[in-house]
């Protein structure tokens, strides 16, 4: 890699897959995640870098923006972005963009999946077979229906809309919280977390993470679930607060838990790792061929778009 060379330099903050770096190392000079492999290679470059791009739970934090004095963009394959230091990045006039709406469906699939996997107990049952207890025990214990049960959904926006549409399939009765009521869509709202959690049966949670939603999920909302409640977090795993969930399910607080996100990915508490009534995925809600390809389009025309001087595809809201 020349640090000479005319294509714009950029920094990569996380690893990428191919489909997303090979078009990145098509058209400029690519520094995988130098800052974090050689810094005294990355203080070299660092002036001449041009763009930061990285994934959904990348870190651009404010400090890292400030070693860059060339930077001009952001672009992160992703919807939720954040990681980046916002407020930092409009102070010096610095888009960042993200991966909205190309990935509703997938997360909204899996979101329906941990809910259906949590109450029919799916994983269990296919453990179950498979350690040959159907023989030696018999039939496993009754699961929870979840056709014409209550649904709660904390984040009624794209994804969360892409949920209910789901869920209205399955005769799902279904209210939402949000810092706004929608008024163009007819569910019921709840002001907050814990007064739509007493009133349903699955809580579903899609928020933005960061500072707005930290431990939005709290003891209390999970007392208010009460111990016909399932949890199930495809958010971000800071709006939930990890060692309350812990304790509500080790406690008989909630009936249980479904997660595809976590406070320390990827440790997710290994309190959970042994309790039959919670699902795990390792942060998967998007990950499937065709749409983490539909995202690294986004991503890539994004940065084209900016280097070609026009129109950014898919700026966050803050940028405009
Ligand atoms: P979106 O369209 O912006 O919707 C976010 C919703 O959250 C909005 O309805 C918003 O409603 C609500 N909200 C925001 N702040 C809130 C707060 N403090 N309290 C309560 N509700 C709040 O975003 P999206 O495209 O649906 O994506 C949502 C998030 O899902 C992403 O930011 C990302 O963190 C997560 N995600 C996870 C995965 C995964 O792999 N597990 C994949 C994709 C996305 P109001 O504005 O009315 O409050
Ligand atoms: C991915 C995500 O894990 O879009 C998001 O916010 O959390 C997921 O889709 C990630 O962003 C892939 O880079």
């Amino acid at each position: 890699m020349s640090a000479s060379s005319n294509r714009p330099h950029i920094l990569t903050v996380a690893k990428l897959p191919p489909f997303l770096m090979e078009p990145l190392q098509a058209s400029y000079e690519v520094h995988d995640r130098l800052h974090e492999s050689d810094p005294a290679a990355f203080a070299k470059v660092a002036p001449l870098i041009r763009a930061v791009a990285g994934g959904g739970e990348s870190k651009v934090p404010r400090a890292l923006m400030d070693q860059l004095p060339a930077l001009e963009m952001v672009s992160i394959m992703g919807v939720g972005y954040d990681g980046v230091d916002v407020a930092a990045a409009l102070e010096r006039r610095i888009p960042v963009t993200h991966t909205p709406g190309v990935l509703n469906d997938e997360v909204a699939d899996l979101a329906i999946g941990l809910m259906l996997s949590v109450a029919r107990r799916i994983p269990l049952a296919d453990r179950y077979v498979r350690a040959g207890r159907w023989a030696k025990e018999g039939p496993m214990p009754l699961a929870r229906k979840v056709t014409g049960a209550r649904l709660g959904i904390v984040g009624l926006g794209r994804i969360g809309q892409a949920i209910a549409s789901r869920a209205e399939a399955f005769g799902m009765s279904i209210a939402y919280t949000g810092r706004t009521a929608k008024a163009e869509l007819a569910y019921t709202f709840y002001p907050s977390a814990q007064a739509l959690a007493a009133q349903v049966d699955f809580l579903i949670v899609i928020t933005p993470g960061g500072a707005g939603t930290r431990h939005l999920i709290n003891a209390e909302v999970l007392k208010a679930l009460g111990p016909e409640g399932y949890l199930i977090n495809v958010a971000r795993g800071s709006v939930v607060d990890e060692a309350a969930l812990v304790d509500a399910l080790q406690q008989g607080v909630i009936a249980g838990a479904a997660l595809d996100v976590f406070e320390k990915e990827p440790h997710p508490s290994e309190a959970l790792w042994v309790m039959d009534n919670v699902v795990l995925t390792p942060h998967m809600a998007s990950a499937t061929v065709q749409t983490r390809h539909a995202m690294a389009n986004l991503a890539v025309n994004n940065l084209r778009a900016h280097f070609a001087g026009q129109a950014l595809f898919t700026p966050v809201p803050e940028w405009h």
